[in-house]
């Protein structure tokens, strides 16, 4: 793979796991109310399937989004200010950290009910192969939306009527406190996929150039019209579920191997292997991430709230 494109790979990463450790720290300095899910470890799943798409591609996700936000390319201030729940956000400030949205970047969201998400990315599907237009849809789900029926049903559907989706599961081996091989029969995802006769694939969610390129194939074949196609990433979710989470479900050691495998050091440890990285050029993509979280945080600051007129407004359509 070339240079360039694994070099914008870290650069991504560096600014989702910055902007993600800021967003922790903001919450904790009561600056962001709600919920906050944060993306830490996740990392190379989103930036690697996402950098498959076409722009005119859909997504459609859940509520632990703020890293395929920035992936699409969703401007860096508008999210931290629909954080914070300023007028300014992504969503004028009314969705905060689990409904980030922008129609510009064919992102539909950020969806706070597991596995609800899915049919509206069976339904984008359907407007698209009705329409005749070529673009598909990425929809991303955690591993505890598999044993809701939506799950079931988008599947069966998009199968039946063979419709561009690509279904990603994050596997990060835990839905809120609860252990994947707890609660499911078959806990390897891509498996459940043959029910419903959609081709799948299971792919190691830390190495970013493994996701891509699982990402590519899998891209293809929906674009193709051959159907959908489920794309199980194994990964890890570094911090608890949310900011209330005090992991009591799972071991330090357990923890400690995961974090060896931490996707920024995989593919920053490869690049320098391979020469294709020096000191200062990482030192250059951290200090740029810093800087356009710091210039993100500030103009979240520095926005308005929405007035109380704004209550009433994009209520219907
Ligand atoms: C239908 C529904 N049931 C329960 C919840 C409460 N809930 C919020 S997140 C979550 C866990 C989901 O885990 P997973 O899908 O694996 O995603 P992850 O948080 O690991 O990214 C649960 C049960 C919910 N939001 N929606
Ligand atoms: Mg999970």
């Amino acid at each position: 793979m070339d240079k360039a494109r694994l070099l914008e790979f870290l650069r991504q990463m560096l600014l989702i796991r910055r902007f993600e450790e800021k967003s922790a720290e903001m919450y904790a300095r009561g600056k962001i109310g709600g919920f906050l899910h944060l993306y830490i470890g996740q990392e190379a799943t989103g930036v690697g399937v996402i950098a498959a798409l076409r722009p005119e591609d859909h997504i459609v996700t859940t509520y632990r989004e703020h890293g395929h936000a920035l992936a699409r390319g969703l401007e860096p201030g508008a999210i931290m200010a629909e954080l914070f729940g300023k007028a300014t956000g992504v969503s004028h400030g009314k969705g905060g950290s689990m409904h980030l949205f922008d129609a510009s970047k064919n992102f539909w969201g950020g969806y706070a009910i597991v596995a609800g998400g899915m049919p509206i990315a069976v339904g984008l599907a359907l407007a698209a192969q009705y329409r005749g237009e070529a673009r598909i849809v990425l929809n991303i789900f955690g591993d505890g939306a598999v044993n809701e029926g939506e799950f079931h049903e988008a599947l069966n559907l998009a199968s039946v009527w063979k419709l561009p989706v690509l279904f990603l599961c994050e596997n990060n081996l835990y839905a809120m406190g609860t252990a994947i091989a707890r609660v499911s029969a078959v806990p390897e995802v891509y498996r459940r996929a043959a029910a419903y006769d959609i081709p799948a694939q299971r792919v190691d969610g830390q190495d970013v150039e493994a996701v891509y390129e699982a990402a590519q194939a899998a891209v293809e074949q929906v674009r193709s019209g051959r159907g959908p196609y489920l794309l199980e990433a194994v990964t890890y979710r570094f911090r608890g579920h949310s900011m209330a989470d005090a992991v009591l479900y799972r071991t330090r050691e357990e923890e400690e191997q995961w974090k060896a495998r931490d996707p920024i050091e995989l593919l920053r440890r490869r690049l320098e292997k391979d020469g294709q990285l020096t000191g200062p050029e990482l030192a250059a993509l951290q200090a740029e991430a810093e800087q356009v979280v710091a210039a993100a945080v500030a103009f979240a600051e520095a926005s308005p709230p929405p007035p109380p007129e704004a209550l009433y407004e994009d209520v219907y359509a």
